[in-house]
Formats: C-alpha cells, sequence, structure tokens
C-alpha cells in the first residue's frame, strides 16, 4: 500500500481585487506547474449562470441570496476539485471563498454569516493575494464593466480581504501577499519564488488537504 500511495497535487488559490492580475497569473503559473487551472465563479453550471447575469446586472437579487450562491458554484465543483488533486494533478485556482466573504462583508453582511456556507470546503496549501491599490487597479483596461468594478467599494474589499487574510493565518493557513504594482514578469516571479518556497515544505504523500 505504501507504494500505492501517490502524491496528491496542490491547490493554489490566487486571490485579489479586480485588475490585479489574477486571471494572467493564473494562467502563467499554471503553465509553469503543469496543473488545471480553474476559476470561481464557475459561470457555466446553471448557479453559474444566475451569477453570471446578476454581475452582468440583468438581474437582481438581495445580498444574502447571491452570497449562497458564490458558495453553492464552489460546493457544486468540490468533486471535481478532490478527483484532479488525488489523480496527482495541481490546481491553480482563480478566486475562491475568500473572495465571496471580501465583496459580501463589503456590501454590510456580517463577516460570520459571510464565513459560514464556505465551511469544511477544501483548504488551499497555498493561497496568493495579489495586493493592488484601487486606484492602479481601475487605471488598468476594462474596468467598470460589471456591478462591484467602482472605486470606492473596491477600497472596501481591500481592507476586507485584510481582515480575511488575519483569519485565515490564525486558523493555520498559508497566505502570502504579493505586490501587484509591479510589472507582469516581475510579478509571475515573485508568484513563482512564494510557490517553491512554501511547496517545498509541504509534503504531499498521504497528507489530507485541510478544510476551511
Ligand atoms: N465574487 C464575489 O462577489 N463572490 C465570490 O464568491 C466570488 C467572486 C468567487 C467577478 O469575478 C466578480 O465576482 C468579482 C468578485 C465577485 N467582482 N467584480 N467585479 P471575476 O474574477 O470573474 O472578474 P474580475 O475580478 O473582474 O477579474 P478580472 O477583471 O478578470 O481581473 P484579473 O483577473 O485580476 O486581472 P487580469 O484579467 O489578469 O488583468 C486585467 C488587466 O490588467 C489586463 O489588461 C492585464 O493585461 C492588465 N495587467 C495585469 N497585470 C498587470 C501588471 N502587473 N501591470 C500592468 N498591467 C497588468
Ligand atoms: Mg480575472
Amino acid at each position: 500500500d505504501h507504494q500505492h500511495r501517490r502524491k496528491r497535487g496542490f491547490f493554489i488559490v490566487v486571490e485579489g481585487l479586480d485588475r490585479a492580475g489574477k486571471s494572467t497569473q493564473v494562467e502563467r503559473l499554471a503553465q509553469h506547474l503543469n496543473a488545471k487551472p480553474i476559476k470561481f465563479p464557475e459561470r457555466t453550471t446553471a448557479i453559474g449562470q444566475m451569477i453570471n447575469s446578476y454581475l452582468a446586472q440583468t438581474s437582481e437579487l438581495d445580498d444574502q441570496a447571491i452570497h449562497l450562491l458564490f458558495s453553492a458554484n464552489r460546493w457544486e465543483c468540490v468533486a471535481a476539485i478532490h478527483k484532479t488533486l488525488d489523480a496527482g494533478e495541481s490546481i491553480v485556482c482563480d478566486r475562491y471563498a475568500f473572495s465571496g466573504i471580501a465583496y459580501s462583508v463589503s456590501k454590510g453582511l456580517s463577516y460570520d454569516w459571510c464565513r459560514h456556507p464556505d465551511i469544511g470546503l477544501p483548504l488551499p496549501d497555498l493561497t496568493l493575494f495579489l495586493d493592488l491599490d484601487a486606484q492602479t487597479a481601475a487605471a488598468r483596461g476594462g474596468y467598470g464593466e460589471e456591478r462591484y468594478e467602482k472605486l470606492e467599494f473596491q477600497a472596501k474589499v481591500r481592507e476586507a480581504f485584510s481582515r480575511v487574510a488575519q483569519d485565515v493565518k490564525a486558523h493555520g493557513g498559508r497566505w502570502v501577499t504579493i505586490d501587484a504594482g509591479k510589472t507582469l514578469d516581475q510579478v509571475t516571479d515573485d508568484i513563482q519564488r512564494a510557490v517553491q518556497r512554501a511547496t517545498s515544505s509541504i509534503d504531499r504523500v498521504g497528507i489530507k488537504l485541510g478544510r476551511l
């Protein structure tokens, strides 16, 4: 049985504000690690389509309802995440439960209420937080088309993420802040170094993934 054990993949999450460069860096890191890129919201499912029309502002939902849909959208993907990791493939994930908490808390919902529906989801081996001030983010391309893309709101979200970071670290999670204001290639280098440092200290053989 010792010989039949295989290394599970790493579960790495990339978080940050809008336009911090998450999608660009997720693609680069997944390629570098030969890992599977995934993203939340996963807009292709039935729940994902409801989220998509909410974000595109073609539908209205109350704050609690959309929060629970974002969480349900993660829960419906958990089996696939475990399957990939158990097969030895790593995952690089574009946004996760930490976005869920940060955006809803910024609308005025309570932190504890927001955290609850995600309790029990797989805990990332490493979360990379791409930190960027809201002005620099706003100066980048394509800003302002979706619901949350407003300057004051983004500043609140950044504040909420710092509370999430403290919470994750207090519960034994690995959270690394990356300065996303540098050039694309510098950010890529910083990310690869952080991943190298974190993953070299994790023995994947037989180690179960933690839970949020
Ligand atoms: N949301 C939520 O409320 N609850 C939840 O549970 C979850 C999400 C999971 C959609 O997310 C919304 O859902 C989001 C949070 C909320 N709020 N909003 N709005 P999304 O991930 O689908 O969409 P997004 O945040 O708007 O991501 P984005 O626009 O795709 O940004 P990004 O992925 O961080 O950046 P990018 O696409 O890689 O780069 C953006 C531009 O900046 C592009 O032109 C790049 O070339 C440029 N860029 C990137 N890096 C650099 C550097 N280093 N220098 C210069 N220019 C750069
Ligand atoms: Mg993106």
